[in-house]
């Protein structure tokens, strides 16, 4: 059963472009992958995705989840039959904290998988997999900071060069500055939260993709985490201020505030939106890859909301009675809470079945974006 609108904003997807068009615009299309030098690496440009201006309008085409049901290639469904004995190697980004930690331990508890936590602070990553119990020699911590694109690049090299095959990747690492009144800039002079969000990932999902591709176990997943709150056919997403990418024209001209807005719809800094925004390139990335490279892989793309986890570190930006309303208000009035625990439990099991030759999520999430 397909699962519904995973990626549903209707208001980026068909948006009047307003005012002069950007000649630079039509460059930006794949959320990043020609924004820069920086992130050029599709050497077949007729691999381009279908978003495009027609008539003053941007169009994207209907957004649904990556895992709507599709069938596998004969390649894929011999794979689904092989039986592999060794464990699973699984990248969590941000694994030092919160939804991260909680799916390393799950996925580790399960004797079937070896965690790479791919995190900015090694020190902290370790204690925090210690303090969790994951057994030693269930986890690798790796040096990864998503808010530089060279850190990206050094990771997958340091990655390649431990010869260990790639199986799954989870992109779970974020940042949220809902009270920054002026932007900040990752290494290369993205704002920090699409930079670290939305392009970091986007490159590291990119580079990935080719091991993801050698690895030989059967159920090789893409996932990345996604957010109810940049779904504007959803109450959550309708509190102010709203995801909108515009016609992408901060994006085209790199968010660095100086020759262009740090915004990706060229509006003024707004940190909450930021994050909004670059949670549905996150999700319109897993449905291009989805597009792109699922026939051809095998590769299963998803992007999960994974319950509202009102209580971790993603908040630590925002005014204290925020912190100390949010998760009652979440437990006993919205009832979108769910624990960390919980939340890894359901990361963890973001998987493909092959019942009926299909793709099929069997994880229990409770809202539309994830219902079966
Ligand atoms: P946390 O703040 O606990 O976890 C975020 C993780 O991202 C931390 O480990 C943090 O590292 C890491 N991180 C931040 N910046 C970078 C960077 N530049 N490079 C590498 N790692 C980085 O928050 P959550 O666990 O709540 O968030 C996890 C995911 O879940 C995010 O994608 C978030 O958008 C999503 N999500 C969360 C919801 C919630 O209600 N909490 C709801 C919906 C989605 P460090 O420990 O060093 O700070
Ligand atoms: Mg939201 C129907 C319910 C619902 C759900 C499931 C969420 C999830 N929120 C809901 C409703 C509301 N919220 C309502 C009615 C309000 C107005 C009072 C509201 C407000 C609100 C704020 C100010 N909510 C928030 C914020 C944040 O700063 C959080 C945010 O947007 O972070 C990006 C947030 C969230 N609400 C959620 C979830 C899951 C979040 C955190 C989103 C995330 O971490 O990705």
């Amino acid at each position: 059963m397909a699962l519904q609108a995973a990626a549903l904003l209707p208001s980026a997807l068909s948006v009047h472009k307003e005012g002069k068009s950007n000649a630079s615009l039509k460059d930006t299309v794949f959320f990043g992958a020609s924004l820069s030098d920086h992130l050029k690496f599709d050497s077949n440009p007729t691999a381009r995705t279908k978003m495009e201006f027609s008539q003053g309008k941007l169009s994207i085409g209907p957004i649904r989840a990556q895992t709507a049901v599709t069938t596998p290639s004969m390649n894929q469904a011999a794979q689904e039959g092989k039986k592999t004995l060794r464990k699973g190697n699984v990248l969590i980004t941000g694994a030092s904290s919160g939804l991260g930690l909680a799916t390393a331990k799950a996925l580790a508890e399960t004797g079937k998988w070896h965690v790479i936590m791919g995190c900015r602070n090694f020190l902290k990553a370790e204690k925090a997999a210690k303090a969790v119990g994951i057994a030693k020699e269930n986890y690798t911590v790796m040096h990864l900071d998503l808010a530089s694109l060279d850190s990206v690049r050094q990771f997958v090299d340091n990655f390649r060069r431990s010869g260990k095959p790639l199986d799954v990747v989870v992109c779970n690492a974020a940042v949220y500055l809902p009270t920054a009144k002026e932007p900040t800039f990752t290494a290369e002079g993205f704002e920090l939260s699409v930079g670290t969000n939305h392009l970091g990932h986007f490159l590291l999902s990119r580079l990935l993709l080719d091991d993801l591709k050698q690895s030989d176990y059967p159920s090789r997943r893409l996932i990345i985490v996604g957010s109810i709150t940049g779904n504007t056919n959803t109450l959550a997403g309708n509190v102010p201020p709203k995801a909108n990418l515009g016609d992408l024209r901060g994006l085209a001209g790199g968010l660095n505030g100086i020759n262009s807005s740090s915004m990706i719809d060229g509006g003024e800094f707004d940190g909450a939106k930021a994050y909004k925004d670059s949670k549905v390139c996150n999700m319109l990335t897993m449905q291009e890859f989805h597009r792109r490279y699922h026939e051809e892989t095998g590769i299963a793309f998803a992007s999960l909301y994974p319950g509202c986890i009102a209580t971790t570190g993603l908040f630590r930006e925002h005014i204290p009675l925020f912190r100390l309303l949010f998760p009652p208000f979440q437990k006993y009035i919205t009832k979108g809470y769910v624990s960390e625990e919980e939340a890894g439990k359901r990361l963890a099991q973001v998987r493909r079945t092959s019942k009926n030759n299909k793709y099929k999520f069997t994880n229990t999430v409770n809202h539309d974006m994830c219902t079966q």
